[in-house]
């Protein structure tokens, strides 16, 4: 299978975060990639330079404001001060319930709060060079699955299934997984499907998809009733109007055993069978993995080539992007062990 990575994801560097009011460095930091890469080099992984322009199919999923403020927000944050070059903008006031969200404000700490669902996504200089050049890599792999390939994968960060049509949250930006599958439809295949398979759940995404049946979404996840993004990814989202049904959400306790995640991702393949998708789209996130520092599931490391493998049931094209996983040195062996397992099991066949 193809990988597609660039050096530009290294232009998103942002130094820390906030951790129960204190400044932490960041978890989801280029080393990440850097460790996918070296795995995919060892182990004999053929790369690819993304090279397709992301913009118009960016234009489908996401507002033409928020893509604006994207583009903007650095060069707005140094007006402010040019002394900010050397931090980072974080939201401290948002347009919640009863504040309005259809009036820009000119302010730029007021345009990331309006952009913004946490104050955990913090960017840095580059951070629009990187989240585009991950665009790209998905609107890449989607191109040579037209082309014919069986599937590709997607090395690429910052994340992207927290960022919804007009805001960014949880390390996320653009919505890659969306644009793989917007990408997809666009070639003219008439049903896509989206499996999440991140410990924590895609809310973007869903969201993005909500109320359309071309594009199946099915998550499994840590409830959010104590996990992250929790305010979505609840059992009873199941889509709206036109895509009524076409929402699946598998929340899991936080601590359930992997015996527990292969069960529900059962269920997950079965409802995205039964949508019978032209390709399906997978949110590669690896925090499900037992050494995650922030995550709470238990698989180890030969699960990620069952994960792999499973998927290859499936039979169809896939685009894997990766998303979360944060023990940043096991991070590239888990990732390209889902690869390898869908690799073998493609070979074999299903
Ligand atoms: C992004 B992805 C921990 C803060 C947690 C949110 C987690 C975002 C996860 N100190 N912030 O889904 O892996
Ligand atoms: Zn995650």
């Amino acid at each position: 299978m193809i990988s597609f990575f660039t050096v530009a994801h290294a232009l998103h560097a942002p130094e820390y975060e906030f951790y129960r009011g204190q400044r932490v460095p960041c978890f989801e930091k280029p080393e990440r990639a850097t460790y996918v890469l070296e795995q995919l080099r060892a182990r004999g992984h053929s790369l690819r330079e993304p090279d397709v322009d992301s913009m118009p199919v960016l234009r489908q999923i996401h507002t033409a404001r928020y893509l604006n403020f994207l583009q903007t927000a650095w060069a707005q944050w140094i007006a402010l001060d040019p002394a900010n070059a050397s931090q980072q903008p974080f939201p401290s006031v948002w347009p919640v319930r009863s504040l309005r969200s259809d009036v820009q404000p000119d302010n730029f700490i007021a345009q990331l709060g309006l952009y913004s669902m946490d104050n955990g996504t913090p960017m840095a200089a580059g951070t629009w060079q990187a989240a585009k050049a991950a665009a790209d890599a998905a609107a890449s792999a989607a191109r040579v699955i037209e082309q014919g390939e069986r599937a590709a994968f997607c090395a690429t960060r910052p994340p992207g299934h927290h960022a919804g049509q007009d805001f960014m949250g949880g390390y996320c930006f653009l919505n890659n997984a969306a644009v793989a599958a917007q990408a997809l439809l666009n070639q003219g295949k008439k049903r896509v499907a989206i499996l999440d398979v991140d410990f924590h759940h895609g809310n973007g995404t869903q969201s993005i998809f909500y109320e359309r049946a071309d594009v199946l979404f099915v998550s499994l996840h840590g409830d959010p009733r104590t996990e992250f993004p929790f305010y979505l990814g609840h059992a009873d989202e199941m889509g709206a109007g036109a895509g009524q049904g076409f929402n699946l959400n598998l929340p899991l306790p936080a601590g359930c055993s992997a015996d527990q995640w292969f069960e529900a991702l059962e269920i997950a393949c079965t409802r995205v069978a039964q949508h019978d998708p032209q390709a399906v789209v997978i949110s590669l996130g690896l925090d499900t993995y037992a050494g995650d520092p922030i995550s709470k599931f238990a698989l180890q490391t030969p699960d990620f080539t069952r994960l792999g493998r499973r998927i290859a049931k499936l039979g169809l094209p896939t685009v894997f992007i990766l998303e979360g996983g944060y023990a940043a040195r096991e991070l590239g062996l888990n990732a390209v062990n889902v690869l390898e397992g869908f690799e073998f099991q493609a070979k074999v066949g299903a």
